[in-house]
């Protein structure tokens, strides 16, 4: 007979801990506090750990720069070639960061990267911002993650990283969407913005909000 026992898959995803989100451009408050809860994470049996990485061209539009605006002043951003307004989207401008292949793009340092399985990288295409490390925000396309995922047989995905309110936010969201139990692990989370509303919308989807003393009892 058929064994009743369930399969439990865990892949650690570990999101944009990149020199300009810890002491850059954009520098999360406190995300060096989260440096050696990850690494403790890293260290633990999933079966597989994937790390992710923001990495725009330099005319990328996100950044205040390219379009001549202040940093954290808003646009409204479209497809491109689609300017319909039911796929309008808002995007606050942020300061140039995490410019594919320069310092500010690359690991933390003391982040044990090596005990990375794979790297995805997201926010590439210039005109195409994307917070989610499954897809962009009007599923044009996505990255290799969700394969990834897929071809390993992942049942649960559990992420740490940056920034809470932004693409950790994102990407769990679209992990859940995609049918994956879905776990954050809040001491290993720093946000942009305190106080927001990223962890109610997060339980509202059905997103388990635990903290890494639990999911060392879970891997
Ligand atoms: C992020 C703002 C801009 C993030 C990326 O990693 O949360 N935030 N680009
Ligand atoms: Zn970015």
């Amino acid at each position: 007979m058929a064994s009743a026992k369930s399969t439990f898959v865990p892949a650690l995803l570990v999101i944009d801990m990149q020199y300009d989100f810890v002491h850059g451009s954009l520098a999360v408050p406190n995300a060096t506090t989260i440096i050696d809860i990850v690494n403790s994470l890293l260290a633990l049996p999933f079966a597989t750990k994937i790390g992710t990485k923001d990495f725009h061209p330099p005319n990328h539009v996100s950044f205040a720069a390219t379009h001549d605006k202040d940093v954290f002043s808003k646009i409204t951003i479209y497809p491109p070639g689609d300017i319909k307004e039911e796929r309008a989207l808002e995007q606050v401008l942020w300061p140039v960061h995490c410019v594919a292949s320069t310092p500010g793009s690359a690991f933390v340092e003391g982040l044990d990267h090596k005990a990375l399985d794979s790297v995805i990288y997201k926010g590439t295409h210039p005109e195409i911002e994307s917070y989610s490390a499954f897809q962009d925000p009007w599923h044009l396309a996505t990255t290799e993650l969700p394969k990834t995922l897929e071809g390993l047989g992942v049942t649960d995905v559990f992420l740490v990283g940056l920034a809470g309110d932004y693409c950790v936010k994102c990407t769990a969201m679209d992990a859940a969407d995609f049918g994956y139990k879905t776990w954050v692990i809040k001491d290993a989370v720093r946000s942009v913005s305190e106080g927001g509303s990223e962890w109610e919308e997060m339980e509202k989807k059905g997103i388990h909000i635990v903290d890494s003393a639990q999911v060392r009892k879970l891997v």
